[in-house]
């Protein structure tokens, strides 16, 4: 029998291994979880960037001098020796009613976050790799320390040799943490490449300029809708589980099917054609009634309609189908795209290289259209085919076949449910009908008479349109309705319809209270 004082300096050698390995599953499950998150989040690389950063010069010489291009090696062995004596001490401390242990690892942790919530952009998301990686590291760290002292009691008569417990619960561990931290760097790495990739595409200059801005276009509302919509507010929809990453000089575009001439364009094929420059709304159509699943963005890109006569489109093809390197597939009608609209292979969002979550290096962009039948992201293959051949992704799970977007309004001020002062109001908010263009928009108050709402200058018929209308409030709960009226004349319809299968109708109505 082994008495619990003698359980606490037993297996020295297996409780430092029950450390190491606990630290290892800690650092790969960070590793991995860093690929959710961002590439600075990884503890074992942020720990690292700290150290190279914070060392004084004199350090850096040495190690350059010492080590030269293999200085950074270097530093991850020195790194992993001081974690490897720690995460030993942590496993002799360990102990079942004193998880000492486990405080320092915990310890590591709070390194761990420190450093990477201390990268430039992170954000405190960068901790969680960390933290998870930690949480999972100290329950290894329990478990193998539990299994280095106590035997395990014998099964079915048998006696389970503890020594034999301890090495495959250890094993296993160990196998789990290269795993996953293998995985971890291999994937850190496609996301690096492919950031630096982007930072290094220049833009082409373009002749075929974006009209500009008109003053007055963003109506000076306070809340309203801006109009051009920046990168990162842009509204975000994909498939994608994990943002595909394709850098330029592997991306190919093979245009095939129902054409004359084949083509496989690559980035500097591309590169080499005339661009032009289009602010375009784009929008879901999954968005409801009063929905935000829009934005309006300034692209460049290479004519579609210019390609198309390229390759020659035989006759009976009326659909491109195209495909994004995930597999994700959209089928727009060719008639559309040659129709002389500004579709493009859009490479540029807003002055920058596409972001990667709306398609670096090349996506769609067709105005007029809904984004699932027209603007692919990560777009790496072009069929010309027949839509009573091919369906596309979404319309194969009971969407349609064609999409075109449908006219909406949108009460952007005053927020839902809003108290406002009696006396001047001022209603804000945006609306579209892309490619045709919004002739007018009107607003009431609990079901009374239509008014005219100001419109602010129209940019073109592709990008939305903001409003104004001004009220003199009365006390009382109140609804808000507006409507919008396309150029070719036709109102918004009432009749209230739910996104599937091809866009969302009915009026934008807003509750707000005004206070006497
Ligand atoms: N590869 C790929 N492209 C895609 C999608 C997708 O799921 N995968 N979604 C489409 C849909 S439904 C929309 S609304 C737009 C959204 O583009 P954004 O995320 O840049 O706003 O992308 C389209 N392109
Ligand atoms: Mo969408």
């Amino acid at each position: 029998m082994t008495g619990r004082g003698e359980v606490t300096t037993r297996r020295p050698v297996a409780r430092a291994v029950a450390g190491i390995v606990a630290a290892a599953v800690a650092l790969g499950v960070g590793e991995l979880a860093s690929v959710l998150v961002g590439p600075d989040s990884s503890p074992f690389l942020a720990v690292g960037s700290v150290t190279v950063d914070r060392s004084p010069a004199w350090a850096r010489e040495f190690a350059i001098t010492t080590f030269g291009t293999h200085d950074k090696p270097a530093l991850f062995v020195g790194m992993s020796a001081v974690i490897v004596a720690i995460a030993a001490l942590a496993g002799l401390m360990e102990r079942p009613r004193g998880p000492y242990g486990s405080a320092i690892l915990a310890l590591l942790g709070v390194v761990g976050v420190s450093a990477a919530v201390s990268r430039p952009g992170a954000t405190w998301t960068a901790a969680l790799p960390t933290v998870v990686g930690v949480a999972l590291g100290v329950v290894v760290l329990r478990l193998l320390t539990a299994a280095a002292v106590t035997p395990a009691p014998p099964a079915s008569g048998a006696s389970w040799p503890s020594r034999r417990r301890f090495l495959l619960l250890a094993g296993a561990a160990v196998a789990f943490a290269a795993g996953a931290g293998a995985l971890g760097a291999r994937a850190g790495q496609r996301l690096a490449g492919v950031l630096e990739n982007r930072r290094g595409v220049t833009l082409p200059s373009v002749a075929d300029r974006a009209a500009p801005i008109p003053a007055g276009a963003d109506v000076a509302v306070p809340g309203g809708t801006s109009f051009l919509t920046p990168d990162d507010t842009f509204y975000r929809i994909d498939t994608a589980l994990r943002v595909p990453r394709l850098r330029t000089d592997e991306w190919r575009l093979r245009i095939h099917g129902l054409v004359d001439r084949e083509l496989t364009l690559t980035w500097d094929d591309l590169r080499r054609r005339t661009p032009i420059e289009r602010a375009i709304t784009l929008t879901c159509v999954s968005n409801d009634v009063g929905g935000s699943l829009a934005g309006n963005a300034v692209w460049i890109g290479y004519r579609v309609d210019e390609l198309l006569d390229e390759v020659g489109v035989r006759p009976d093809a009326d659909m491109l189908l195209s495909t994004s390197v995930d597999g994700f597939t959209v089928g727009t009608p060719v008639a559309v795209l040659r129709d002389g609209r500004d579709a493009m292979l859009a490479v540029a969002m807003n002055g920058e290289p596409l972001p990667l979550a709306h398609g670096f290096p090349v996506r769609q962009v067709v105005p007029g259209l809904y984004g699932f039948v027209s603007a692919t992201k990560w777009v790496v293959d072009w069929e010309l085919t027949r839509f009573d051949r091919a369906q596309a992704y979404w319309t194969r799970r009971g969407w349609a076949a064609q999409a075109p977007i449908k006219t909406a309004s949108r009460i952007d001020v005053p927020a839902a449910f809003a108290s406002v002062p009696a006396g001047r109001l001022v209603v804000a908010g945006t609306a579209w009908a892309q490619h045709r263009g919004i002739a007018a928009v009107e607003v009431r108050v609990d079901e009374g008479a239509w008014h005219a709402a100001t419109l602010a200058p129209s940019y073109s018929v592709d990008t939305w349109r903001q409003w104004t209308w001004e009220w003199d409030a009365s006390a009382g709960t109140h609804a808000l309705q507006v409507r919008a009226t396309d150029l070719d004349g036709s109102v918004q319809t009432p009749e209230r319809r739910t996104p599937i299968p091809d866009g969302a109708t009915g009026w934008h109505s807003r509750t707000i209270t005004v206070e006497r």
